[in-house]
C-alpha cells in the first residue's frame, strides 16, 4: 500500500464513522465541532438577518447571478433548486470556491456525498434551502456551484461586497 491508498482508506473510514465534515485548508476548519473561522465572513444569525435574497438553480446557471450587499449585513440566501439534477450552493472567496471544487471532486470520485456546512448547500432537484450568511469584509465574492463541471460550464455567481455601515 502507498501512501496515497493509506490516505484514501483513512479518509474512508473518517466518513463512514459519521459527522463528516470536510477541511477546506487553511479557510476554514469544520472537523470535530471546532468553530469554523472564515476569511469573508461568518455564518449568519436567524434573529439577525438584514433581508432576503432568493437565488433560482437552473440546468447550469443562477438566477441572478450577481447580489450586491453591504458590509455587515446579513442576508439569508433561499435557495431553490429548479434543474432536474443535484446543485451545490457555496458562499466563498476565489481560493475558498477552487479548494472547495477540488474536495468535492475527490469526494465524489470516491462516491461520497457532500454534508451541508455553513456557507455551503446541497440541494437536489425541487428543493429549497437556507444559507444565512453575514458579510464582515468589502470586496469581491463569490457563490458557485462546486460539482464538477458545473461552475466551469457557467454555474458561477458573484458578490458584492460594500464597504458601508
Ligand atoms: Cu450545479
Amino acid at each position: 500500500m502507498n501512501i496515497n491508498s493509506v490516505a484514501l482508506a483513512a479518509a474512508f473510514v473518517f466518513a463512514s464513522s459519521g459527522g463528516f465534515a470536510h477541511d477546506m485548508g487553511a479557510t476554514t476548519n469544520t472537523r470535530h465541532g471546532a468553530a469554523a473561522v472564515y476569511a469573508f465572513g461568518e455564518p449568519g444569525k436567524s434573529a439577525k438577518v438584514d433581508r432576503t435574497i432568493a437565488i433560482t438553480m437552473h440546468d447550469l446557471s443562477f438566477d441572478p447571478s450577481s447580489v450586491a450587499v453591504k458590509r455587515g449585513e446579513t442576508i439569508r440566501f433561499v435557495v431553490v433548486n429548479a434543474s432536474p439534477i443535484d446543485h451545490d450552493f457555496t458562499i466563498g472567496d476565489a481560493k475558498t470556491e477552487l479548494e472547495h471544487r477540488a474536495e468535492m471532486a475527490k469526494m465524489i470520485a470516491m462516491g461520497m456525498t457532500h454534508g451541508d456546512e455553513a456557507n455551503a448547500i446541497m440541494l437536489k432537484p425541487g428543493q429549497r434551502k437556507e444559507l444565512i450568511w453575514k458579510f464582515s469584509k468589502p470586496g469581491k465574492l463569490e457563490f458557485d456551484c462546486n460539482i464538477p463541471g458545473h461552475a466551469e460550464s457557467g454555474m458561477r455567481g458573484t458578490i458584492d461586497v460594500a464597504g458601508g455601515r
